[in-house]
């Protein structure tokens, strides 16, 4: 193997051979990817949905810093997953990256629940993203309490031996323990929490529409993110 960091996976083989692999071929450029030839990050869109950040701006910021990070790292792969076939991002980002010809090969999308990459939507992914909120805490909804109800308590202490806290446009490497149905089931072996700009008045830290610094931050978050992510490739 080329990328003695990710190497502790579990011996799933199934991949794309699940009962609803034909619909895997809509996922055109995930279905693409082969088991275990390159660390692969599913992360959803960081700060769009209860934070409320623009969409267009934010997938301005997706595209730029995917299209720097798949540049600079080799043998990796990164997936922006979001729930909904519907999803405004997906297209948004998928239009931005064909027409700055982001390779495909090393980065696409996907609809479906980052929490069920494997059992549900063929892939493996080796590490997955979390948009978080600032005490690392489970529940508040979308892709946070997902993650945290899949992931179980062994998750949530893994994550507490990391860090109590998080300051937005950072993020935190958390080792999945193999007792986690993340782990057993999915094969995630790394839950990298994230902390976007928040433009939600009802949430915390509130930045009242300044997309100045708005966008600064979530550069600042998927650059970290990123990082975080080619750390463990290393
Ligand atoms: N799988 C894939 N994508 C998902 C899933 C899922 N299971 N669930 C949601 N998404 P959000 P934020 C998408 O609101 O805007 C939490 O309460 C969703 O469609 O989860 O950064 C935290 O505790 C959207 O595209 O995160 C924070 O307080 C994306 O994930 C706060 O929300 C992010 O939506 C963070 O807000």
């Amino acid at each position: 193997r080329n990328n003695p960091g990710v190497v502790d996976i579990p011996n799933i083989i199934d991949v794309g051979k699940d009962k609803r692999g034909d619909d895997l071929l809509q996922n055109a450029h995930a279905s693409d990817f082969q088991w275990d030839d390159a660390p692969t990050l599913a992360f959803p869109s960081i700060s769009t949905s209860d934070f409320q950040f623009n969409q267009e701006k934010a997938s301005d910021v997706i595209v730029e810093t995917v299209a720097d990070f798949v540049r600079k790292v080799d043998n990796v792969r990164l997936i922006l997953v979001d729930l909904s076939p519907k999803s405004k991002m997906l297209s948004l980002v998928k239009g931005k990256a064909s027409k700055a010809k982001v390779d495909t090969s090393r980065f696409s999308t996907h609809t479906g629940d980052i929490t069920r990459l494997h059992t549900e939507g063929g892939l493996h992914c080796n590490v997955i993203a979390n948009a978080a909120n600032w005490r690392l805490k489970p529940g508040g909804g979308g892709v946070n309490a997902a993650i945290f109800s899949a992931g179980g308590e062994a998750l949530e202490i893994s994550t507490k031996e990391q860090a109590e806290t998080i300051s937005p446009g950072t993020s935190v490497l958390v080792p999945v323990p193999k007792t986690s149905v993340l782990y057993q089931r999915e094969g995630v072996t790394y839950v990298i929490h994230v902390l976007g700009p928040n433009m939600n008045p009802q949430r915390p830290n509130c930045l009242k529409d300044d997309y100045v610094k708005g966008c600064k931050i979530l550069r600042d978050a998927y650059t970290s993110l990123f990082e975080n992510f080619a750390s463990l490739t290393r």
